[in-house]
């Protein structure tokens, strides 16, 4: 397997995030990616790359000009160790602002877009971003996430096919569903937890289709918490019938590890040997794939489920 990777991601390190108006420990830490790249290292099929640096244009394709602007801005002009959380452009209490966030978040993004150029040589990847990416959205950061890094990937694929993008992580990917709404030649399915009882609350129920053009194109799964892995894959076996309908070129998997049962914020069921089938059974679609990275949050197993997960796409290297 190809990994993208790169040490600025260690930039952005914010200590807290706001719970209920309570300061936390920052789930989203940088000891994350520390942790799956050691265990790729462990495996010795594996062959690294750094990203390579993308104009700003295919971030702003994204993004609003404001937005990104604001979020450079911001972040050069703080101390070492502030933080800042700014009264617009942000739609949560969980994406603090510190002094390497637009450093890392563009890297993030130079990661998945790297990835992207890779999938014309070879038949997947695995782009390790840090911060993660899916519910960053036009003009907001939130959920941990500044940069929408596999929309902006698959708006970079966009231009030479149809692309599909499946969401694996916990959460809903609110950013990366809302970027593609209402267009055709990009489609949006997501497994995550009820909205009624998990983040984000105000997007993933089922019944968000898709608008305008974009009608029949977005498909959400949302599963009830202390969903095992059985009902798990029985609900990926319909996103990839979904998927195989749509016969997309390339496919953009925004891959979270927070729906295993020990993740601190998460609250599925999932057990460590289900990755791989998770892997396998995405892989059998056959199709180019790249992986972005996403949410994750048990340090003492996330290396492994990612060593699970990326064994499952060995028929497709
Ligand atoms: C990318 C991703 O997975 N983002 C997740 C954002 C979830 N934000 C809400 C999490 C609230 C959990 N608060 C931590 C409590 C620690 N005990
Ligand atoms: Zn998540």
């Amino acid at each position: 397997m190809i990994i993208v990777h790169s040490n600025l991601n260690t930039s952005h390190n914010p200590a807290f995030e706001v719970n209920d108006g309570q300061l936390v420990p920052y789930a989203e830490s940088a000891d994350r990616a520390t942790v799956i790249l050691d265990a790729l290292r462990e495996q010795a099929e594996h062959t690294e790359r750094s990203p390579r640096n993308f104009p700003l244009r295919h971030i702003l394709a994204i993004h609003k000009k404001q937005y990104v602007d604001f979020l450079r801005s911001a972040s050069q002009q703080l101390e070492q160790g502030a933080v800042l959380y700014p009264s617009y452009f942000m739609s949560d209490t969980y994406a603090p602002i510190v002094a390497g966030t637009y450093i890392a978040a563009r890297e993030a993004a130079n990661i998945a877009l790297t990835g992207a150029d890779l999938l014309q040589n070879h038949s997947v990847v695995y782009s390790l971003c840090r911060p993660p990416g899916h519910h960053a959205d036009h003009h907001a950061m939130g959920g941990y996430c500044y940069f929408n890094n596999a929309a902006i990937a698959a708006q970079y694929l966009s231009t030479q096919g149809r692309v599909a993008i499946l969401d694996i992580d916990f959460h809903h990917g609110n950013g990366t569903q809302n970027a593609f709404y209402e267009r055709s030649d990009v489609t949006y399915i997501s497994l995550h937890a009820d909205p009624r009882q998990r983040y984000p609350y105000a997007s993933g129920y089922a019944n968000e289709l898709g608008h305008g053009a974009g009608e029949g194109y977005t498909h959400n799964f949302p599963l009830p918490l202390n969903t095992n892995n059985s009902k798990y894959l029985h609900t990926l076996d319909s996103a990839l019938v979904q998927i195989g309908q749509f016969a997309p070129d390339y496919l953009i998997v925004s891959a979270g590890f927070d729906t295993f049962c020990k993740d601190p914020i998460g609250g599925f069921k999932l057990t460590e040997p289900v990755y791989l089938q998770i892997g396998e059974r995405i892989a059998n679609l056959a199709i180019p794939t790249l992986i972005v990275q996403e949410g994750g949050y048990n340090l003492d197993y996330l290396g492994r489920l990612t060593q699970r997960f990326l064994q499952g796409f060995s028929s497709l290297r």
